[in-house]
């Protein structure tokens, strides 16, 4: 297999060190890596097999001899630049939402639909953290039962919004416990010891009520499932975690899915792991799932309030399984 000469736009955000991270620990067949930021990155380096690497400041000029450009610097960062990326020869998978939703771009969660990739134009679109970990579970129990409708809602970790907000919140906590004052700065209100039910932190709110990050959820599943009839609702709630999205989520199916039935189907999923013995009080939870690949299911259970639907909790990393890992697997399935 011929090697690869991959850009990471983003380098030195949280998601753009983990791709660089899983580049190496998957080792990917790379020719050269070539780490891109803001000018604010201007003089830093990042450390890659063994290696210090330059960071460069991202220019239209950056992807001259660039096979694979994987972008995570935010959707105004993606808007701009991955056209030239695309102009100079370069596959561009992108981790913002830009270009998620455009019927031009595929949205792919390899282990669910791959085939997509087969008719990008230049850009791949890897979907919402959120959305990647459920639909990663949903696929197999769609594929066996047909899922009507999905009622989910989130648990998400402060690191999905960057490094400043992993400070914030471990800043705040200390603070509230000395007796300390501590301005938000990051998220709208205090996150230390509390539930924010908004994200994104600005311009969340859309003129039906929902955030913007619970209508990824709705629009992308749907997207990625390839199945417009599927009816999903989401409440998408930050928490005081620092990496580790948790998910509670209630599935209607068409057809009745037993407890023990849907834990055997998902024990065979590709990219799914069953972590559900209430007798020995195992389910999953975050820090476990963070540093795993895996996204981990427990808590199945039949509804007692529906003649065909099961509740259970979803737990994956979301800078990996949420971000740099599907990122690094789109690419790794363009090479296949
Ligand atoms: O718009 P979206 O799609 O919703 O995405 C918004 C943001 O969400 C993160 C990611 O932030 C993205 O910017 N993100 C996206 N998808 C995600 C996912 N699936 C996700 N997070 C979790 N899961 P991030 O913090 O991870 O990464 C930011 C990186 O992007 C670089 N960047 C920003 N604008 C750029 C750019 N690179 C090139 N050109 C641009 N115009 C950014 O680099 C970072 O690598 P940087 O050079 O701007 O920052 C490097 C250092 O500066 C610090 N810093 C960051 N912001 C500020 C800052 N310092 C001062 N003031 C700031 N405002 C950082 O700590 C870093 O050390
Ligand atoms: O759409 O702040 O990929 O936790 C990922 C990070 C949305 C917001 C995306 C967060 C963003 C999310």
């Amino acid at each position: 297999m011929s090697k690869k000469v991959v850009a990471v736009v983003g380098a030195t955000g949280v998601v753009g060190r983990q791709m660089m991270e899983t580049l190496e620990k998957r080792n990917f067949p790379l020719a050269r890596l070539v780490p891109l930021a803001s000018e604010r990155s201007r003089g830093k380096t990042v450390s890659f097999k063994g290696e210090t690497i330059p960071v460069e400041v991202l220019s239209d000029k950056s992807f001259e001899g660039i096979d694979i450009a994987l972008f995570s610097a935010g959707g105004g960062t993606s808007r701009k630049y991955a056209s030239a990326a695309v102009a100079s020869g370069a596959v561009v998978i992108d981790n913002s939402s830009a270009f998620r939703m455009d019927p031009d771009v595929p949205l792919v969660v390899p282990e669910v639909n791959a085939d997509a990739l087969k008719s990008h134009k230049g850009i791949i679109a890897n979907p919402n953290c959120s959305t990647t970990q459920m639909v990663v579970v949903l696929k197999p129990l769609h594929d066996a039962a047909r899922i009507r409708r999905v009622v989910v809602s989130t648990y998400q970790a402060v690191s999905g919004a960057g490094i400043a907000a992993i400070t914030e919140l471990e800043e705040q906590t200390r603070a509230l416990l000395a007796g300390e004052s501590y301005a938000p700065r990051i998220f709208p209100h205090q996150i230390a010891f509390n539930c924010l039910p908004q994200i994104p932190q600005s311009d969340a709110f859309l003129d039906n009520g929902y955030t913007s990050e619970e209508m990824k959820m709705v629009d992308e599943t749907r997207k990625i499932l390839g199945d417009e009839s599927i009816a999903v609702t989401a409440t998408t709630v930050r928490v005081p975690v620092i990496n580790g999205h948790s998910e509670s989520i209630n599935v209607q199916t068409e057809k009745k899915l037993s407890a023990a039935e849907a834990r055997d189907i998902l024990s065979k999923a590709p990219g799914v792991v069953v972590q559900d013995n209430p007798a020995e009080q195992l389910y999953p939870i975050a820090p476990c799932a963070t540093g795993k690949y895996d996204t981990f299911v427990g808590r199945i259970r039949e509804d007692i309030s529906h003649e065909s639907a099961l509740d259970m909790w979803v737990v994956s990393d979301n800078l990996l399984k949420g971000a740099a890992l599907n990122t690094v697997q789109i690419a790794e399935a363009l090479l296949a």
